[in-house]
């Protein structure tokens, strides 16, 4: 992925290097009604720590239930793999659940992470490299939802199965469409029998989803309030944040959580040189999280050339972990 620079001249006369893709991508989401903004750029280093955060509070079930779930079905899924494989891990972050993914297969051979922040994605490979010597570590940065390149080694290796991980119901952010797109992709990387390990989030009581978007210390609302922070900062806009409100609930029609910042007053905010006005509570919808049930992922992944090979949930059927080979 190669990230294209420019100068921008502001009103102030003073230039700015910013991400053009980042850029444009902001004024785009503006320019539409709703007004929308790509919830892929809450990652820059402030909002990847924000996220781990958010993992921690007591009300954010996902993080601690996958990872329980996972322990308990690591015997299994090392089976399932098999021994020397190539692990790839789209949107790697923090790394904990790779930890014990690395160190539950038979002699994994390499492990390429992927993602969006260079220094999150950096910190964790050196880390792993000490952890685990024997395993080839190639971290890639890059934004999962385009096509990936995958590094020289790894693309050269026919012999060696690959496992895709996607952990954390990441999935949860793509469309129904975007969905299909992205399996297609995965299975382009994918030969006959490998594997996609896959988080997937379940539909569940609307209150206690509610309050998974909606902790108790703010923690959710300072990550949605950090891409308004983030824009002022990298594309030297005027976001006042004080004037936006974090605003996270569960639509039960389409099965999924929306965050919105909604603005608490009519007003005028400048990004590079551009002027966008706002009502009194008019929103910008920052994300989706979509959420499945277990056999309504099943059934997306089988139309889109996957087997479905396993599925577990926990006691309380609050996560699902699929293991899905490519037919
Ligand atoms: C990373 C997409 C799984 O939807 O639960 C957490 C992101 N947003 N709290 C989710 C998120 C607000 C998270 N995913």
């Amino acid at each position: 992925m190669t990230l294209t620079n420019a100068e921008v001249l502001l009103e102030d006369e003073t230039t700015y290097s910013v991400d053009q893709a980042f850029l444009q991508d902001v004024i785009h989401g503006l320019q539409q009604t709703p007004k929308q903004l790509p919830c892929k750029y809450f990652y820059d280093e402030r909002g990847s720590i924000l996220f781990t955060e958010i993992c921690n509070t007591p009300e954010y079930y996902i993080t601690r239930t996958e990872l329980a779930l996972l322990d308990d079905i690591l015997p299994e899924v090392a089976n399932l793999v098999g021994e020397n494989a190539n692990i790839i891990e789209y949107g790697s972050g923090e790394g904990r659940k790779i930890r014990r993914l690395l160190a539950a297969l038979d002699r994994p051979k390499s492990y390429t992470p992927i993602d969006i922040s260079p220094e999150i994605l950096l910190r964790s490979a050196i880390r792993l490299k000490h952890e685990f010597p024997d395993i080839e570590i190639h971290p890639v940065v890059g934004d999962y939802t385009d096509e990936i390149d995958l590094p020289v080694t790894l693309k050269n290796d026919f012999q060696n199965r690959r496992l895709v991980f996607f952990p954390g119901s990441s999935i949860s952010n793509f469309s129904p469409d975007e969905v299909r797109r992205f399996l297609a992709n995965v299975k382009s990387l994918l030969q006959p029998g490998d594997g996609l390990l896959l988080g997937v989030d379940l539909i569940k009581s609307p209150k206690r989803l509610h309050e998974a978007y909606n902790d108790k210390e703010g923690v959710t609302a300072d990550f949605n309030l950090n891409i308004l922070r983030r824009i002022n900062s990298e594309l030297g806009a005027n976001f006042d944040r004080h004037q936006f409100e974090h605003y996270a609930f569960y639509n039960p029609l389409a099965s999924r959580i929306e965050m919105h910042l909604v603005s608490l007053a009519r007003q005028t905010v400048t990004i590079a040189g551009q002027t966008f006005n706002f009502e009194q509570g008019e929103t910008i919808h920052t994300e989706n999280s979509y959420k499945y049930s277990m056999r309504g992922i099943a059934a997306v992944a089988e139309e889109c050339g996957f087997t479905h090979s396993r599925m577990w949930s926990d006691h309380k059927d609050l996560f699902s972990i699929h293991y899905l080979t490519c037919r």
